[in-house]
């Protein structure tokens, strides 16, 4: 009989293979991931059994063996009636729940009639003005057997208002309804931004959301405590993982400071992760955050198991999916979908393959869905229970992400919580620059991304997309308010909205008062005015992180080339290039403009970064008062047709058409040539090379850049 081979044998035979390469992979998170895992890196390890506390394994002893992972398409789109239509023919085809997805002037409190939304009405989301809509949106869908999500944080008191009427006036009493509601305010200031009023009304808000559900909504998850915006904003997996567990924490304490006894709110408090492509980190991920939670709520006094038991949705990465050859996305898709079920998800989101052009149609959506019906139905994956516990690699894996996200928290915990990080701004100034970091490391072909930065296609063919034509929402939802306002009680409508911010300047609970608006249909905007009238509205300044990309480059000779192109513009104008970042309407999504920022910024570009939800005329303003040479206007939310022809009209009337206007985000090919034919004089989709971009916008500026070889 031979011995068993050694620990030793194996690293020598290995090294002998690869000629004493290195072959660790030293992970964006700062873990060290070896080539192989042994018993010796499990020795103390015991995962425990699923159903039990710590919930490593999972928060149910028979998991998807019991009962499968809720099948939960994220929609919404045009007016409640088209969203309804579509969840009727999603639940027809094998979805399980709903989740609505509302349009950004909904978010941000505005009714579809307010000047500042016009190019926003019915385009991310559905519109959602009135208790009408919200009746529309849920027409034949039984609110007493149908979980339904709603993804709501600004204006989550009219919307939960809403739902809890339309519930109502469907026979439906509140204690009946089953779903969720995001109310994630921290991760809103920190990447989200659909933030309405100042962080410590916005608090309050959530702990009168915790209040009025545990006494009256027991079915009802009150939060969705979301890490996935900051992945998608370019957090590592730890930092996705420490902050969002971190932000769980000062939840409850602010819902036990409000006088909430803990176990009576936290069994319905609920997550949700991002799944991206580093497959067994995410599963990882999902178990290290189940132990996490265990660990900050035990500490935190709760005693009921329930109130320990991290409960969490999940959907894939929208960020990993590109606009380049875009079938490519439905393997991503699968390989994510596959990490979020073998982590032990409750609910699953399944992007579509057309994610970074358009919002999903019939066929994407129906792709996206089968997805995940495929795993359930046809793999036998769902028959055994957490089927990766034990395996050494995923184990220790599992207890790093614990070790390293603890150290975040531990940091929070000592500069006083969650809420203070979020003001004093680390938490964010980390994401971001964990986002130019990953931006370089893709323009430079580091990471790979097929079909962008290798194995590219000659020729690219356009798909099929959907496109809402905003301005007929817009008018149908103008006169839907106008027939919901003429048959109400105005006197009454009114006395209730008169006591709701009455409320806000007082400690009444807010969606208790914002119910009996509803019933006397107060608009989505009344509701919400009525509270900005006492909060006011809040507005921050974005801060682009400097020296991150350009440090990616060093040397390079490209970016030595760009620098010197930037600095021969400097000559010739007696100043630096300036750039402003405009970002328009009601779009929060940064993440690109801060890229730009900071990558142009990196250059020696003077970047003026503009504010969050300007109108075209202000972006107009901002631009001819900071003497610009070139805006570049940000657009990830379809509001691009509408807004960014509107900019260039108002620089025109200004007198300043030499002021050129660029566009980069979220916008199909389909729609260049009418921006182009509107004055746009260049468009980066998504994937666009930053170096290329500058290289094009020097163009612009009339430099011509040398060629230069490949970069290295
Ligand atoms: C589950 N159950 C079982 C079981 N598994 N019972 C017995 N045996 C088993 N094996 C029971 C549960 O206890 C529960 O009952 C019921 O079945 C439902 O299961 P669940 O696991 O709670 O699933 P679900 O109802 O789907 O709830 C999942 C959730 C919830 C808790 C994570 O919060 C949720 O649905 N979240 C979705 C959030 C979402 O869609 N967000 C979209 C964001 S998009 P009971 O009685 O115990 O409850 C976004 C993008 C953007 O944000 O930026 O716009
Ligand atoms: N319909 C479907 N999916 C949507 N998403 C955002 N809005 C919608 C919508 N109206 C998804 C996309 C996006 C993520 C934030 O949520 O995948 O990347």
């Amino acid at each position: 009989m031979t011995d068993k081979p050694t620990l030793d044998q194996w690293s020598a035979a290995a090294a002998k293979e690869v000629k004493g390469k290195d072959l660790t992979w030293q992970t964006p998170e700062g873990i060290d991931v070896k080539p192989l895992y042994t018993a010796e890196d499990v020795a103390d390890l015991d995962p425990g059994l699923p159903g039990f506390a710590p919930f490593t394994r999972g928060v149910r002893a028979s998991m998807y063996a019991g009962r499968p992972w809720t099948i939960r398409q994220y929609a919404g789109f045009s007016t409640a009636e088209a969203s309804n239509a579509f969840y009727h023919r999603n639940l027809k085809a094998g979805q399980k729940g709903l989740s609505v997805a509302f349009d950004l002037a909904t978010h941000r409190g505005y009714d579809s009639d307010h000047p500042r939304v016009t190019g926003d009405v019915g385009k991310a989301g559905v519109a959602i003005d009135t208790i009408d809509d919200m009746k529309i949106l849920f027409d034949g869908i039984p609110l007493d057997q149908m979980s339904v999500s709603m993804t709501m944080n600004g204006a989550v008191i009219p919307i939960l208002a809403f739902f809890i009427v339309a519930g109502e006036e469907q026979g439906v009493p509140r204690a009946q309804l089953d779903g969720t509601i995001q109310n994630d305010i921290l991760k809103e200031f920190m990447v989200r931004n659909t933030y309405i009023y100042p962080p410590e009304p916005s608090m309050r808000i959530i702990s009168d959301i915790f209040g009025y559900t545990s006494r009256e909504m027991p079915k009802f998850n009150s939060i969705s405590i979301s890490g996935y915006h900051m992945q998608e904003a370019g957090a590592t997996q730890v930092q996705e993982l420490a902050f969002t567990i971190a932000d769980g924490m000062e939840y409850v304490k602010y819902g036990v400071a409000s006088g909430l006894d803990i176990d009576k709110f936290a069994g319905r408090l609920s997550f949700f992760f991002a799944i991206g492509m580093n497959f067994f980190m995410e599963i990882a991920k999902l178990r290290a955050a189940r132990v996490l939670w265990h660990r900050v709520m035990t500490q935190l006094g709760a005693q009921d198991e329930r109130s320990k038991m991290l409960r969490t949705h999940c959907q894939t990465s929208g960020v990993s999916l590109t606009e380049q050859d875009p079938y490519n996305n439905v393997m991503r898709t699968t390989i994510e979908a596959m990490a979020a079920m073998l982590g032990g998800t409750q609910s699953l989101h399944t992007n579509a393959l057309d994610e970074a052009i358009a919002l999903p149609t019939d066929f994407s959506a129906r792709i996206a869905r089968n997805t995940q019906i495929v795993i359930q139905e046809e793999t036998g994956m769902t028959k055994v229970v957490d089927p990766l516990g034990g395996s050494y690699y995923i184990e220790s894996l599992t207890q790093q992400l614990v070790d390293k996200a603890w150290e975040i928290i531990e940091r929070v915990e000592a500069e006083g919580g969650m809420a203070k990080a979020v003001a004093a701004g680390w938490p964010k100034a980390m994401i971001e620059e964990a986002s130019a970091g990953r931006a370089a490391r893709v323009d430079r072909g580091e990471d790979v991304i097929v079909g962008v930065n290798k194995y590219k296609l000659a020729q690219e063919d356009p798909i099929d997309f959907l496109d809402v034509d905003n301005h007929a929402v817009r008018e149908a939802q103008i006169a839907r308010i106008k027939t919901s306002k003429a048959g109400r009680d105005e006197a009454k409508c009114q006395a209730a909205l008169d006591a709701l911010r009455e409320g806000a300047r007082g400690t009444a609970n807010l969606l208790e008062l914002a119910v009996e608006c509803a019933r006397q249909r107060a608009t989505l905007g009344e509701i919400s005015q009525a509270m900005e009238d006492v909060f006011g509205r809040y507005g921050t300044k974005p801060t682009p992180v400097s020296g991150i990309y350009g440090g990616a480059y060093g040397d390079d000779a490209k970016w030595q080339g760009l620098i010197d192109g930037v600095g021969s513009v400097t000559r010739a104008k007696g100043r630096r290039p300036r750039l402003l970042v405009a970002k328009m309407g009601q779009d929060g999504h940064d993440r690109g403009a801060n890229l730009v920022s900071s990558a142009f910024g990196d250059l020696g570009f003077e970047v003026v970064p503009g504010p969050l939800f300007q109108t075209p005329k202000e972006a107009a303003d901002l631009a001819i008062a900071s003497d610009v040479d070139v805006v570049g206007a940000s657009s990830l939310a379809a509001g691009h047709k509408t807004l960014i022809p509107e900019l260039i009209g108002h620089l025109r009337e200004a007198g300043r058409s030499d002021i050129k206007v660029i566009a980069g985000g979220v916008i199909p090919a389909q729609d260049y040539q009418g921006l182009r034919d509107a004055g746009v004089q260049g468009i980066f989709g998504p994937g666009t090379n930053l170096v290329d971009a500058a290289g094009e916008v020097l163009k612009l500026l009339g430099h011509n850049m040398p060629p230069v070889e490949e970069v290295a």
